[in-house]
Protein backbone atom coordinates (compact mmCIF):
# COMPACT_ATOMS: atom_id res chain seq x y z
CA UNK A 1 0.00 0.00 0.00
CA UNK A 2 1.62 3.03 -1.13
CA UNK A 3 2.43 5.88 2.07
CA UNK A 4 -0.03 8.65 2.79
CA UNK A 5 0.63 11.97 2.53
CA UNK A 6 2.75 13.17 6.05
CA UNK A 7 0.01 15.26 7.99
CA UNK A 8 -2.82 14.20 6.47
CA UNK A 9 -4.27 11.49 8.81
CA UNK A 10 -2.68 12.64 12.28
CA UNK A 11 -1.93 16.74 13.66
CA UNK A 12 1.89 16.73 12.31
CA UNK A 13 4.39 18.54 15.34
CA UNK A 14 1.29 17.81 17.45
CA UNK A 15 4.49 17.14 20.07
CA UNK A 16 5.03 21.18 19.73
CA UNK A 17 1.57 22.28 21.01
CA UNK A 18 0.79 23.42 24.05
CA UNK A 19 -2.26 21.36 24.53
CA UNK A 20 -0.67 17.84 23.79
CA UNK A 21 1.38 18.52 26.85
CA UNK A 22 -0.89 17.02 28.86
CA UNK A 23 -0.78 13.48 27.08
CA UNK A 24 3.48 14.17 26.45
CA UNK A 25 3.65 14.05 30.00
CA UNK A 26 2.48 10.44 30.24
CA UNK A 27 5.30 9.24 28.31
CA UNK A 28 7.95 11.57 30.17
CA UNK A 29 9.66 11.43 33.70
CA UNK A 30 12.15 14.00 34.57
CA UNK A 31 12.18 15.80 31.07
CA UNK A 32 13.17 11.90 29.62
CA UNK A 33 11.67 9.20 28.17
CA UNK A 34 9.85 7.14 30.52
CA UNK A 35 10.49 3.37 30.07
CA UNK A 36 8.20 0.86 29.65
CA UNK A 37 7.94 -2.97 29.82
CA UNK A 38 6.00 -5.22 28.35
CA UNK A 39 3.20 -5.19 30.79
CA UNK A 40 3.07 -1.15 31.36
CA UNK A 41 1.36 1.09 29.76
CA UNK A 42 1.25 5.02 30.85
CA UNK A 43 -1.47 6.01 33.75
CA UNK A 44 -4.20 7.78 31.67
CA UNK A 45 -6.86 9.14 33.87
CA UNK A 46 -10.22 8.43 32.59
CA UNK A 47 -11.12 12.16 31.77
CA UNK A 48 -8.42 12.07 29.25
CA UNK A 49 -10.74 9.27 27.01
CA UNK A 50 -7.96 7.96 24.98
CA UNK A 51 -7.79 4.70 23.79
CA UNK A 52 -4.37 2.74 23.29
CA UNK A 53 -3.66 1.29 19.84
CA UNK A 54 -1.29 -1.37 19.61
CA UNK A 55 1.01 -2.67 17.12
CA UNK A 56 4.13 -5.16 16.13
CA UNK A 57 6.82 -3.42 14.34
CA UNK A 58 9.82 -5.27 12.55
CA UNK A 59 13.06 -3.69 12.59
CA UNK A 60 15.26 -5.45 9.40
CA UNK A 61 18.92 -5.12 8.10
CA UNK A 62 21.85 -6.57 8.21
CA UNK A 63 24.50 -6.89 11.02
CA UNK A 64 25.97 -3.84 12.23
CA UNK A 65 23.20 -1.23 10.42
CA UNK A 66 22.36 0.28 13.75
CA UNK A 67 18.51 -2.10 14.61
CA UNK A 68 19.50 -2.05 17.65
CA UNK A 69 20.69 1.87 18.36
CA UNK A 70 17.12 2.53 16.45
CA UNK A 71 15.23 0.65 18.83
CA UNK A 72 16.82 2.94 21.75
CA UNK A 73 16.86 5.87 19.79
CA UNK A 74 12.90 5.40 19.57
CA UNK A 75 12.47 4.46 22.85
CA UNK A 76 14.52 7.76 24.25
CA UNK A 77 16.98 4.90 25.91
CA UNK A 78 20.71 5.52 25.80
CA UNK A 79 22.11 4.04 22.93
CA UNK A 80 24.90 2.13 22.85
CA UNK A 81 28.49 2.73 21.35
CA UNK A 82 29.92 -0.51 20.83
CA UNK A 83 28.69 -2.80 18.06
CA UNK A 84 27.45 -6.25 20.56
CA UNK A 85 25.39 -8.95 18.08
CA UNK A 86 22.34 -9.43 19.53
CA UNK A 87 21.66 -12.74 19.79
CA UNK A 88 18.62 -13.45 19.73
CA UNK A 89 15.06 -11.00 19.60
CA UNK A 90 14.48 -8.14 21.89
CA UNK A 91 11.58 -6.22 22.36
CA UNK A 92 11.22 -2.67 22.84
CA UNK A 93 7.98 -0.92 24.21
CA UNK A 94 7.27 2.55 22.71
CA UNK A 95 4.33 4.45 23.27
CA UNK A 96 3.46 7.60 20.86
CA UNK A 97 0.30 9.87 21.84
CA UNK A 98 -1.36 11.27 18.28
CA UNK A 99 -4.36 13.59 17.70
CA UNK A 100 -6.54 12.89 14.74
CA UNK A 101 -7.11 15.57 11.96
CA UNK A 102 -10.72 14.74 11.33
CA UNK A 103 -12.04 13.41 14.39
CA UNK A 104 -9.89 15.21 16.78
CA UNK A 105 -9.42 12.27 18.82
CA UNK A 106 -6.12 11.79 20.90
CA UNK A 107 -4.90 8.05 20.59
CA UNK A 108 -1.81 6.49 22.68
CA UNK A 109 0.30 4.21 19.56
CA UNK A 110 1.40 1.72 21.48
CA UNK A 111 4.31 0.19 19.38
CA UNK A 112 6.28 -3.07 19.86
CA UNK A 113 9.37 -3.01 18.07
CA UNK A 114 11.14 -6.26 17.26
CA UNK A 115 14.69 -6.48 16.96
CA UNK A 116 16.60 -9.60 15.66
CA UNK A 117 20.52 -9.67 15.46
CA UNK A 118 20.72 -10.14 11.69
CA UNK A 119 23.41 -13.10 12.51
CA UNK A 120 21.02 -15.06 14.45
CA UNK A 121 18.15 -14.29 12.11
CA UNK A 122 20.65 -16.38 9.35
CA UNK A 123 21.29 -19.28 11.66
CA UNK A 124 17.63 -19.53 13.31
CA UNK A 125 15.02 -20.54 10.77
CA UNK A 126 12.56 -19.97 13.05
CA UNK A 127 13.54 -16.55 13.90
CA UNK A 128 12.18 -14.14 10.85
CA UNK A 129 8.73 -16.29 10.44
CA UNK A 130 8.28 -15.46 14.55
CA UNK A 131 9.35 -11.57 13.38
CA UNK A 132 7.03 -11.48 10.73
CA UNK A 133 4.04 -13.55 12.26
CA UNK A 134 1.34 -10.78 12.08
CA UNK A 135 3.26 -7.86 11.90
CA UNK A 136 2.24 -4.31 10.90
CA UNK A 137 4.80 -2.23 10.13
CA UNK A 138 8.06 -3.43 8.72
CA UNK A 139 11.39 -0.49 9.01
CA UNK A 140 13.98 -1.27 6.55
CA UNK A 141 17.68 -0.13 7.77
CA UNK A 142 20.44 1.09 5.28
CA UNK A 143 23.62 2.71 7.01
CA UNK A 144 24.60 5.94 4.95
CA UNK A 145 28.66 4.60 5.56
CA UNK A 146 27.48 1.11 4.03
CA UNK A 147 26.74 2.06 0.14
CA UNK A 148 26.04 -2.18 -0.13
CA UNK A 149 23.51 -1.66 2.72
CA UNK A 150 21.49 1.12 0.61
CA UNK A 151 21.82 -1.17 -2.83
CA UNK A 152 20.95 -4.09 -1.02
CA UNK A 153 17.45 -2.09 0.44
CA UNK A 154 15.27 -3.36 -2.74
CA UNK A 155 16.11 -6.84 -2.09
CA UNK A 156 15.77 -6.96 1.38
CA UNK A 157 12.13 -5.37 0.74
CA UNK A 158 11.43 -8.07 -2.00
CA UNK A 159 13.04 -11.06 0.51
CA UNK A 160 10.56 -10.18 3.49
CA UNK A 161 7.40 -9.04 2.00
CA UNK A 162 4.90 -9.94 -0.60
CA UNK A 163 3.25 -7.30 -2.84
CA UNK A 164 -0.04 -7.89 -1.46
CA UNK A 165 1.19 -8.12 2.26
CA UNK A 166 -0.91 -5.55 4.48
CA UNK A 167 2.38 -3.74 5.72
CA UNK A 168 3.10 -0.32 6.25
CA UNK A 169 7.09 -0.02 5.17
CA UNK A 170 9.40 2.53 5.98
CA UNK A 171 13.06 3.05 5.32
CA UNK A 172 15.76 4.65 7.61
CA UNK A 173 18.88 5.28 6.94
CA UNK A 174 21.19 5.12 9.80
CA UNK A 175 24.62 6.86 11.00
CA UNK A 176 23.80 10.23 8.95
CA UNK A 177 25.71 11.86 11.57
CA UNK A 178 28.93 10.47 9.94
CA UNK A 179 28.36 12.74 7.10
CA UNK A 180 32.28 12.72 6.11
CA UNK A 181 31.95 9.18 5.93
CA UNK A 182 28.83 9.47 3.99
CA UNK A 183 28.51 6.97 1.08
CA UNK A 184 24.92 7.11 -0.17
CA UNK A 185 24.04 10.43 -1.86
CA UNK A 186 20.62 12.83 -1.89
CA UNK A 187 20.17 11.99 -5.02
CA UNK A 188 20.35 8.39 -4.68
CA UNK A 189 18.00 8.41 -1.83
CA UNK A 190 15.36 11.08 -3.92
CA UNK A 191 15.56 8.15 -6.25
CA UNK A 192 14.68 5.51 -4.36
CA UNK A 193 11.66 7.60 -2.86
CA UNK A 194 10.53 8.21 -6.20
CA UNK A 195 10.39 4.74 -7.65
CA UNK A 196 9.44 2.81 -4.48
CA UNK A 197 7.08 5.20 -3.10
CA UNK A 198 8.54 4.32 0.42
CA UNK A 199 9.21 7.49 2.41
CA UNK A 200 13.33 7.38 3.98
CA UNK A 201 14.35 8.88 7.11
CA UNK A 202 17.49 9.97 7.91
CA UNK A 203 18.94 9.26 11.83
CA UNK A 204 21.80 9.62 13.80
CA UNK A 205 24.20 11.66 16.32
CA UNK A 206 23.32 11.24 20.16
CA UNK A 207 19.98 10.92 21.85
CA UNK A 208 19.35 14.61 22.67
CA UNK A 209 16.24 13.63 24.75
CA UNK A 210 13.71 15.92 22.66
CA UNK A 211 11.13 14.43 21.33
CA UNK A 212 11.72 16.43 17.77
CA UNK A 213 13.89 13.85 16.51
CA UNK A 214 11.90 10.76 16.82
CA UNK A 215 8.70 12.43 16.20
CA UNK A 216 8.83 12.36 12.34
CA UNK A 217 9.32 8.85 12.24
CA UNK A 218 7.02 7.53 14.78
CA UNK A 219 4.63 9.78 13.59
CA UNK A 220 4.88 8.79 10.12
CA UNK A 221 4.37 4.96 11.72
CA UNK A 222 1.48 6.22 13.37
CA UNK A 223 -0.39 7.59 10.28
CA UNK A 224 0.71 4.89 7.97
CA UNK A 225 -0.58 2.49 10.69
CA UNK A 226 -3.66 3.94 11.30
CA UNK A 227 -4.37 4.44 7.67
CA UNK A 228 -4.21 0.98 6.74
CA UNK A 229 -6.76 0.15 9.35
CA UNK A 230 -8.95 2.16 8.32
CA UNK A 231 -8.97 1.67 4.85
CA UNK A 232 -8.98 -2.66 5.71
CA UNK A 233 -12.13 -1.42 7.67
CA UNK A 234 -13.54 0.17 4.78
CA UNK A 235 -13.75 3.28 6.60
CA UNK A 236 -11.99 5.30 4.34
CA UNK A 237 -11.51 5.81 0.26
CA UNK A 238 -8.87 4.25 -1.21
CA UNK A 239 -5.32 5.72 0.02
CA UNK A 240 -4.15 8.49 -0.77
CA UNK A 241 -1.20 7.78 -3.54
CA UNK A 242 1.97 9.37 -2.96
CA UNK A 243 2.60 11.37 -6.01
CA UNK A 244 6.46 10.67 -7.06
CA UNK A 245 8.69 12.36 -4.98
CA UNK A 246 6.12 13.14 -2.02
CA UNK A 247 7.65 11.15 0.46
CA UNK A 248 9.43 13.11 2.41
CA UNK A 249 13.22 12.46 3.60
CA UNK A 250 13.59 13.69 7.26
CA UNK A 251 16.65 15.18 8.38
CA UNK A 252 17.81 14.59 12.03
CA UNK A 253 21.02 14.78 13.29
N1 LIG B 1 27.50 7.35 14.70
C1 LIG B 1 26.48 6.49 14.69
N2 LIG B 1 26.67 5.23 15.09
C2 LIG B 1 25.61 4.38 15.06
C3 LIG B 1 24.32 4.79 14.64
N3 LIG B 1 23.48 3.73 14.72
C4 LIG B 1 24.24 2.71 15.17
N4 LIG B 1 25.51 3.08 15.37
C5 LIG B 1 26.63 2.26 15.85
O1 LIG B 1 26.76 1.14 14.98
C6 LIG B 1 27.12 -0.02 15.72
C7 LIG B 1 26.18 -1.16 15.42
O2 LIG B 1 24.89 -0.81 15.84
P1 LIG B 1 23.83 -1.89 16.35
O3 LIG B 1 22.55 -1.17 16.60
O4 LIG B 1 24.38 -2.68 17.49
O5 LIG B 1 23.72 -2.85 15.07
P2 LIG B 1 22.62 -3.99 14.78
O6 LIG B 1 21.98 -3.68 13.46
O7 LIG B 1 21.72 -4.15 15.93
O8 LIG B 1 23.54 -5.29 14.57
P3 LIG B 1 23.18 -6.85 14.87
O9 LIG B 1 22.58 -6.95 16.23
O10 LIG B 1 24.52 -7.55 14.80
O11 LIG B 1 22.29 -7.35 13.76
C8 LIG B 1 27.16 0.40 17.18
O12 LIG B 1 28.50 0.67 17.54
C9 LIG B 1 26.34 1.67 17.22
O13 LIG B 1 26.76 2.57 18.23
C10 LIG B 1 24.16 6.15 14.22
O14 LIG B 1 23.08 6.59 13.81
N5 LIG B 1 25.27 6.95 14.28
MG1 LIG C 1 21.48 -5.59 17.29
Amino acid sequence: MPSVVPGSVIVPNWHRCAESKEFFSKILHKRKRRKFGLLEAPVLPPHMNVDIVRYKIFISGKSGVGKTALAARLAGHDIPTMHYETTGIETTVVFWPVRLRESGRVLFFRFQLWDCGENALRRFDHMLPSCKEQVDAILFLFSFTDHASFEDLSNQMARITEPTDRIVKLVVGTKFDLFIHTDVTESEVNRFQEVWGVPVFCMGGDVAGGLGEVAPLLNSLAENLWHQDCTAAGSVPPPTQTEPGDATTEIMV
